[in-house]
């Protein structure tokens, strides 16, 4: 076999349309009616709606709709996310794989290199893929739970293109949780009832007018509402900026309480109190301890609506447990934050309204479930849950929670499941022993020990021997922790199929590549506003799809031809009839209060409004009437302590919030000696994870020679002879990267920060290699919350940084793989 090699797409000009498109594409455009002066198209996105120029069927210009007042400037990057060199041209096979396909050198997957195969071949050997597994295994051998944050559209939705699909051929081990809220999810409905993190939050116009002190807690919304789960509205950015008013005329205060000056504390130039990275317990039981000894805690609240106040009391005082007493001096020497001002922070929630708002990057680290339920057990004792501005919420830096949503319907979605009645070619439900469901980030460790058991909220999990992954609406190369452990657990697994429209590290880690269109290829539908559901958007196609990519839904559709499921698969049905069924379906459930047009007027005008919502409190009803409207827990009231978790009898989440000891901590926790620095890897802001980060000229505006930033304290940057703007090599026992050095004084010293999302570049394929654009997640650690949970602990991660004095290898993360022609 002759192999010659050249590097795919080298010496394409990025950003160059024109350039990328190739001819074939520039002639079929060329035969439209387009006017020299191009057309403004309406688009949605996770990034606001916006309406895009087109001109000779290439995307030139992007521009906010006029409804959104607040647009990011994350719309600078859409046009490079259509265009640039990572793109998948066509279907692509690994190259060892193509040759002894599930029998294949599996040390080799990730040494990029790809031989370019047709859609028929790779439709082919992707169902045959299928059939071997469910026959010669069975459906506990096939993994295709995992889905992210697939491009907006309600049709579209590409994770439920997969499932469809792979559920008419047979039935796979599907995943429990995400990433986002794993730990928050799982303990929440215990104590207060629900999951929080995806509820409705009190409006902020109610906050605004009522609030006296805001505690804004390991919580960044200036940042995180940029991006929304559906087309986001940026409506709460009206809301921040009133805040801020309230800020400078002394009206409200905001504190926030964060290891590092966020971008809304810069924003709302408001006050901040550092805290020690994962010591949050430690400050809140500091809290509660004050307000309890100090008698500033609500009584009748606790009587009234809570149970199990008395354990927790007993643990404050140093009776139970650890027999330590929580007093503030006890919790300075784990927060940082000295006693008197502990003190002082009790006294001033207590003085008036307080409003505290919690963000999630405190849940996902180890014992993720504690800062939680403290919190919630702070918010019991000062007696303001269902207050108007007074109370906790989990989700003010989320989809525009808080914003006055309207009741109306939204469009429902392409199914995920079977339709009623109806089973796959392969009806075995037979799971061999093992669990058909596992807990989301506990996958790698289901890779590398079949078989094993776990403990996962009050149940057993056992699990499966998986020999094929299917990804598609995610990218687990990016968003899974500790990406060396993640290649020797790759190593087993016989098949990999991954469905996305950009060559990112999954499809590096793949078998078999299809190359999906972007969402601004293919027709859609959203509703404008995840939870505001603010209106109806329509999303029209931009441009055709880009080399030879298909929509996810052709790509099943196809596939399941294959087994003689295509016609259950579209129920007969195009892409055009889906959406006006999906649209009529809405206009039939909004008919009384929100009145919407025929579908093709719709289409014309692309947006249908519903208005302004309403104010909301939640857990007003609760309060009101705790027997009525109880909450979810199995008391019906908030649990301070829970007997349901007290005896599940986990020694990681007892019966109560308490501090507990991380498997690595900075300042002076176990494992600082050896790498002082916490690593957080917190969302980006000028990206949804790994999304855009292929987008040439926009990673430009904030790459450090060309590698993801790394931020750094002044102090700890001297230490190290470190300058602004040098290449670091960051790493601990897990793994290295190469970063660019951001010094910063919003950072404190033991603190430093990259962005999860950036893509993964490993210099070879074998465990250990150095990371050439600087992906956190080659140095994050793969442990579960707890028991209970089992969520991911990302932020729980110690690092060294030094000068980076070697030879420098050039960024490997872009521009696909290596083609190889056989
Ligand atoms: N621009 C942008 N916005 C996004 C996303 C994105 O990728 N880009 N992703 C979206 C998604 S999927 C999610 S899940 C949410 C994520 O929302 P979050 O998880 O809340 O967001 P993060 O940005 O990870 O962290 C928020 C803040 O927590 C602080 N923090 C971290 N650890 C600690 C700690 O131990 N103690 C304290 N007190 N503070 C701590 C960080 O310093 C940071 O300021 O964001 C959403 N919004
Ligand atoms: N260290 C660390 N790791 C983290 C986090 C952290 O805070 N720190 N946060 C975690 C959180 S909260 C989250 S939500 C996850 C996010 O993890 P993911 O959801 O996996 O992240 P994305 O980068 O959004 O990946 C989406 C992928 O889907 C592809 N895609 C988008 N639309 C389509 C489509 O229509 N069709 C197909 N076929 N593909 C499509 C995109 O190209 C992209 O590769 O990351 C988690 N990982
Ligand atoms: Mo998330």
């Amino acid at each position: 076999m002759a192999i010659s090699r050249r590097r795919f797409l080298q010496g394409m000009a990025a950003g160059s349309a024109a350039a990328l498109i190739g001819p074939g594409l520039l002639i079929r455009t060329a035969g439209a009616a387009v006017t020299a002066e191009g057309s403004w198209k309406m688009a949605g996105s996770h990034w606001g709606a916006f309406k895009a120029l087109i001109k000779g069927g290439v995307v030139t210009e992007v521009k906010p709709f006029e409804l959104d007042q607040h647009p990011t400037d994350m719309l600078n990057g859409i046009r490079g996310l259509i265009y640039n060199p990572s793109r998948i041209r066509y279907p692509m096979v690994r190259l060892d794989w193509l040759k002894n396909r599930h029998k294949s050198d599996t040390s080799q997957r990730g040494d990029n290199r790809f031989v370019r195969i047709t859609w028929d071949e790779a439709l082919d050997l992707f169902y045959e893929e299928l059939e071997r597994i469910q026959t010669q295994y069975g459906p506990w051998a096939l993994y295709a739970g995992a889905t992210g944050w697939r491009q907006t559209g309600q049709f579209h939705s590409c994770g439920s293109h997969m499932q469809r699909g792979i559920n008419l051929h047979g039935n796979f081990v599907n995943k429990v949780g995400d990433y986002s809220t794993g730990a928050g999810q799982v303990i929440m409905p215990y104590v207060l009832g629900s999951t929080e993190v995806y509820d409705q939050g009190t409006s902020w116009p109610l906050i605004l007018e009522n609030t006296k002190t805001l505690i804004l807690w390991a919580n960044d919304p200036f940042k995180n509402l940029q991006v929304g789960w559906n087309c986001e509205t940026h409506q709460s950015y009206g809301y921040l900026a009133q805040l801020k008013e309230k800020v400078a005329s002394g009206n409200i205060r905001v504190i926030c309480v964060d290891p590092v000056r966020s971008k809304t504390q810069q924003y709302l130039n408001c006050e901040h109190r550092y805290i020690h990275p994962q010591t949050d317990v430690a400050f809140i039981l500091g809290l509660a301890h004050t307000l309890y000894t100090e008698k500033l805690h609500d009584e009748q609240f606790l009587g009234t609506y809570t149970l199990g106040f008395e354990p927790f009391r007993d643990y404050l005082l140093g009776k139970t447990e650890d027999m330590v007493e929580k007093t503030p001096e006890w919790a300075a020497s784990i927060c940082g934050i000295e006693a008197g001002a502990i003190r002082d922070f009790a006294r001033l929630l207590a003085s008036g309204r307080t409003q505290l708002m919690f963000g999630w990057a405190i849940q996902r680290q180890q014992h993720g479930e504690q800062p939680y339920w403290a919190g919630a057990a702070l918010a019991a004792m000062l007696g303001q849950i269902g207050l108007p501005g007074g109370g906790i919420s989990y989700a003010h830096h989320y989809s525009s929670i808080g914003v006055p949503g309207t009741s109306a319907s939204a469009p429902g979605g392409f199914p995920r499941n079977l339709d009623p009645g109806k089973t796959p070619v392969h009806d075995n439900n037979d799971f061999n022993g093992a669990s058909r469901i596992i807990p989301v980030a506990r996958w790698i460790d289901c890779l590398l020990e079949p078989g094993g058991k776990i403990q996962y909220n009050g149940g057993e999990v056992t699990y499966p021997d998986i020999k094929m992954c299917v990804f598609s609406g995610c990218n687990p190369w990016h968003h899974h922790q500790d990406h060396n452990r993640m290649k020797q657990a790759f190593r087993k697994l016989e098949t990999v199929v991954t469905i996305d429209y950009s060559w990112n590290a999954t499809c590096r880690f793949s078998d078999l590549v299809l190359p999906a269109c972007t969402q601004f290829e293919r027709n859609d539908i959203d509703i404008y506003g995840s939870y505001v559901k603010r209106g109806l958007l329509a999303m029209h196609k931009l441009v055709d799809p880009l080399f030879h990519s298909r929509s996810d839904f052709d790509i099943f559709t196809d596939l399941c031809r294959r087994y003689g499921r295509h016609e259950e698969y579209t129920q007969g049905k195009d892409e055009r009839q889906w959406l006006e069924q999906l649209y009529n379906e809405c206009r039939e459930a909004n008919k009384d209060n929100y009145p919407m047009p025929e579908f093709d007027e719709f289409w014309k005008t692309g947006y249908v409004d519903f208005g302004e919502g309403k104010n909301w409190v939640r857990h007003a009803d609760f309060r009101e009437d705790p027997e009525v409207n109880a909450v979810g827990t199995p008391s019906g009231f908030i649990e301070i302590s829970s007997r349901k978790i007290g005896s599940y009898g986990y020694d990681d989440c007892k019966s109560h919030p308490m501090w507990m000891e991380k498997a690595e901590r900075s300042h002076g926790g176990p494992g600082s000696d050896k790498h002082p620095l916490w690593l957080q890897s917190v969302h980006p802001d000028q990206r949804l994870h790994s999304q855009m980060c292929e987008s040439d000229e926009y990673r430009a505006t904030y790459a450090v020679q060309g590698r993801e930033p790394i931020y750094i304290s002044p102090a700890d940057a001297a230490a190290r002879g470190i300058a602004d703007g040098d290449l670091v090599r960051v790493f601990n026992d897990r793994g290295q990267l190469l970063a660019g050095a951001r010094i910063s004084e919003l950072y404190p010293s033991g603190v430093v920060r990259i962005h999860e999302g950036a893509w993964y570049g490993p210099v070879d394929a074998s465990i250990g290699a150095l990371d050439t654009y600087g992906d956190p997640n080659t140095l994050t650690m793969d442990v579960g919350t707890s028991k209970l949970a089992q969520a991911p602990s990302a932020n729980t991660c110690l690092v060294e940084i030094e000068k980076f004095t070697g030879v420098v290898p050039a960024v490997s993360s872009f521009g696909g793989p290596e083609l190889v022609e056989i």
